[in-house]
């Protein structure tokens, strides 16, 4: 099974044109991502045309993978029961963490913004949980659960969040910036976008430690992580251009929520349907039931798959939802409450827990221990981030590439911050 394989069918019509003024805009119905409103389209270019017929054998339907999977499978089941209770355990640890994380914030205990991952589980669980260690992810403000998928321990993003020396960065990036060099996490990033290019780096790495450097045993493959609102941002488009162009083994994993802070994905891109993007530029564009984890892990191992193998890039669009407001700010008002309840109806974690139920694969005791262990887990977290110290002072000259008041290393090889006047109209340190 493959993504190139012609016989997979397109979800909607693939847009090919751009609209021109006499051509009325049709209403093509659709249950894109729940909506209740439709997406308007232009129409198709005709079938003959030969570019149409090669970019449409790089689009697939995610619920045709699936089903091709399950044909060629004895058990019909998607997953073993160790991978059942992996992505079960992954899942909760994130959900746990997460509203810990809110619990934390209200008591003080965090600054700044802290944006939640709630609802968005089965996208960082379906695919981070399917790398090996050396490959990399790249992700937003949104990155907590992206680096607990990725093996860096709930104490060192618990501590990062409460500005401790023992967080991931000692206590300098805080929750926008989830940085690990160990488990291969090249950050969070608050400016929307700018982790695009960073994984187009890291994925061009690879490629050149493979190809110029000869290391044949460097397969290692970059995810990169980001929202709907940032596919109006032209790194998107640029780097979708140089990863084409290269080949780079790298997956582009957007995660659609429908909402940037409070603009309606609907209301603020001209073609809504961002999976389509991807077979503009020569790759496979997927979409997918982002709240559900166990087809977004077969997404997820076919793009993998293919970056491993040297095959080139695939945009992925997960369509989900994120079940509190933009930050730990956001007092979450414009969103519609029957939209929000229709998204929690589904959520990605009771989904997962009925289906190992249903098919016997994990029992409600199995469960049950999951649920108490990361309890624990998150608990221990708060521990030892809340016991951790403080940084010193000095810490905040460090990693600071300019220095152009003298401070800095000094010539003892210790960083200086004696002048009295760096803290002058600045806050306390
Ligand atoms: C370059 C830049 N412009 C604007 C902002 C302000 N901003 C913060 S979050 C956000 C919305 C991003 O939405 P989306 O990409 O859908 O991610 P989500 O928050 O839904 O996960 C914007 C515009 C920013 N952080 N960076
Ligand atoms: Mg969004």
């Amino acid at each position: 099974m493959s993504f190139s394989a012609t016989k997979f069918a397109q979800p909607l019509p693939l847009n090919t044109t751009s609209p021109r003024s006499n051509d009325k805009p049709t209403l093509l119905k659709s249950s894109f991502i729940g909506s209740t409103q439709k997406l308007r389209s232009v129409p198709l270019a005709s079938k003959s045309n030969h570019s149409v017929s090669r970019r449409r054998s790089v689009v697939v339907a995610v619920s045709d993978v699936v089903k091709e999977k399950k044909r060629h499978s004895t058990t019909n089941l998607l997953i073993t029961k160790e991978e059942g209770l992996v992505l079960y355990e992954d899942m909760v640890l994130g959900r746990a963490f997460e509203d810990m994380c809110a619990q934390m914030y209200y008591r003080g205990k965090m600054f700044g913004f802290v944006h939640l991952y709630n609802g968005q589980e089965a996208v960082s669980t379906g695919f981070i949980k399917l790398l090996k260690k050396d490959d990399c992810v790249v992700s937003t403000y949104r990155d907590h659960v992206h680096a607990l998928s990725k093996g860096v321990p709930a104490r060192a993003v618990m501590s990062e969040l409460f500005g401790k020396t023992t967080g991931c960065c000692r206590g300098q990036g805080g929750s926008m910036h989830m940085f690990s060099k160990e488990h291969n996490v090249l950050g969070g990033f608050a400016f929307i976008g700018e982790g695009i290019p960073v994984a187009t780096g890291a994925a061009f790495t690879s490629k050149y430690r493979r190809e110029v450097l000869k290391e044949a045993d460097c397969d290692n493959v970059t995810l990169a992580f980001f929202g709907d609102g940032t596919c109006n941002n032209g790194q998107f488009f640029e780097c979708l251009n140089m990863a084409a162009l290269w080949k780079l083994p790298i997956v582009f994993v957007v995660e659609n929520n429908l909402w940037a802070i409070g603009m309606s994905h609907l209301r603020a891109t001209s073609d809504p349907e961002i999976w389509k993007k991807g077979p503009a530029f020569g790759m496979p564009g997927v979409h997918v039931d982002g709240m559900d984890v166990l087809k977004v892990r077969e997404v997820a191992k076919e793009a993998i798959g293919r970056a491993r193998r040297g095959e080139g890039p695939t945009l992925v669009e997960c369509e989900t939802y994120r079940f509190r407001g933009h930050s730990l700010a956001d007092p979450d008002e414009l969103r519609d409450p029957a939209e929000k309840a229709r998204y929690a109806a589904r959520d990605p974690i009771t989904a997962l827990k009925k289906y190992l139920f249903e098919n016997k694969l994990v029992s409600e005791q199995d469960s049950k221990a999951i649920d108490k262990k990361i309890d624990e887990v998150v608990e221990d977290a708060v521990e030892f981030a809340d016991e951790s110290p403080l940084p010193c002072r000095s810490q905040l000259l460090e990693n600071v590439f300019a220095d152009p008041k003298g401070f800095g290393i000094g010539p003892d090889g210790r960083y200086r911050c004696e002048d009295p006047k760096f803290t002058e109209g600045t806050a306390h340190v």
